[in-house]
């Protein structure tokens, strides 16, 4: 195509992002990003037999910015493309993982932004190997300076299930290395335990399984509590070790935990028909950030997952003016500006489009397709942009944050 970095730069700018009272509340914190694997935003103030799945996220959300309408926006690079959106603010690819496909590209990844904005060093602990998804390779290009990976936890068959450590034991262990990092960091954790199919022992086992016709779905309501158990474990350690209270955290939850195959479950839990708007519905994230000693609020505003990363910037008091990315802050964010999946599907504040058809979300009856189009031209146009500077490198050609100098 004809797409060179001056057309690119002047579709895509992103406006300056100053203007709620909120910018810079977090200025020179500690980031700390937890990645939840396969966390759906169901479980979120939802019952099993009586007992919550998430008491302890229930419980932080009352002290956080909650934004309970953010859509996951992964593809085939899952958990990878999740962190992708964040690090860079631009969608995944249509096929395949970025990490995989173009690892030596040039982005402007936060990172980069925070260590030119303020001298941060960033970091990431994960229980699995290094070289899954191709991570060991793409985080020293935008700028991680260490992985804590597999070779750096002591992983026993004891202390570990299905794809590796387990999630307790991976925060306890990662606390030695955190302790001796220099500030300020941004330091990325990413879990494990919760990740299909959901295998876990009895004893880890901190509320029973539910009892839908779904295995998999029973299965993952003790993985998703035993997650939160880790976090609340986390959480009490920082505490211990004085690191709580200058960080700003950022909690989400990669991408859907049950597929579509065995999504009847979840309807049968939640007590709701199998429709096109309800899957749809289920594709939605936890999203919170939690800065200690600030009150609590949910953001209501629809957004997607590649919004986190312009919302943290303004909390972190970081003008996001002049860069590219496709990431708004979700405190601004036009309630008209679909949120766009790789697939070319969109939700907008009135419309949604899924499986071929548009739908009125507040009848949620099928309208002419119509309805739909503009937002499917936004969907398209950003997609393309978006794939024209990874396939294209362009970021050689913007002048941007991490560049070597
Ligand atoms: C593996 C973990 C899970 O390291 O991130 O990967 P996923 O299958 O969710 O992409
Ligand atoms: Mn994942």
């Amino acid at each position: 195509s004809e797409v060179d970095a001056d057309t690119v730069n002047s579709y895509i700018k992103e406006e300056e992002n100053t203007q709620t009272d909120l910018f810079g509340i977090a200025e020179g914190k500690n980031v700390i990003l937890i990645s939840m694997e396969s966390t759906q935003n169901f479980v979120i103030n939802e019952k099993v037999n009586g007992e919550e799945i998430t008491p302890f996220l229930n419980d932080l959300i009352q002290d956080s910015f909650y934004f309970s309408n953010i859509y996951d926006q992964t593809a085939q690079g899952k958990t990878s493309d999740a962190e992708f959106m964040v690090d860079t603010g631009l969608y995944p690819l249509p096929s395949g993982s970025v990490f995989v496909r173009r690892p030596e590209n040039e982005f402007e990844s936060l990172p980069d932004i925070l260590q030119d904005h303020s001298g941060y060093h960033a970091y990431t602990f994960h229980g699995n190997d290094a070289e899954f998804w191709n991570r060991k390779q793409m985080y020293e290009n935008i700028g991680y300076e260490h992985f804590f990976a597999k070779e750096n936890y002591n992983v026993t068959e004891e202390n570990s299930i299905n794809y590796g450590i387990k999630d307790i034991p991976f925060f306890e262990q990662s606390m030695e290395d955190l302790i001796s990092l220099p500030e300020p960091y941004m330091a990325k954790f990413i879990t494990l335990t919760n990740h299909f199919p959901f295998l876990l022992e009895e004893e880890d086992q901190l509320v029973e399984p539910a009892e839908t016709e779904v295995d998999v779905v029973n299965r993952y309501v003790t993985t998703v509590r035993y997650q939160d158990k880790a976090l609340e474990r986390f959480f009490e350690l920082l505490k211990e070790e004085g690191l709580y209270e200058d960080t700003i955290f950022v909690i989400y939850g990669d991408h859907y935990g049950i597929s579509k195959k065995y999504e009847d479950g979840v309807h049968e839990l939640l007590g709701q028909e199998n429709t096109p708007l309800n899957h749809l519905e289920l594709q939605q994230i936890p999203v919170i950030m939690h800065v200690p000693g600030q009150q609590g609020k949910t953001i209501e505003t629809n957004g997607g997952e590649i919004d986190i990363r312009a919302t943290l910037l303004h909390l972190l008091g970081v003008s996001t003016e002049d860069r590219i990315s496709f990431s708004q802050n979700l405190f601004t964010r036009d309630a008209d500006m679909p949120v766009i999946f790789r697939n070319g599907d969109m939700v907008a504040a009135d419309y949604a489009h899924t499986e071929s058809t548009c739908y009125e979300r507040g009848s949620k009856k099928k309208v002419s397709n119509n309805k739909c189009s503009s937002y499917l031209k936004t969907a398209r146009e950003e997609l393309e942009h978006s794939d024209d500077i990874i396939f294209g490198d362009l970021f050689r050609f913007i002048p941007h944050a991490g560049e070597e100098k």
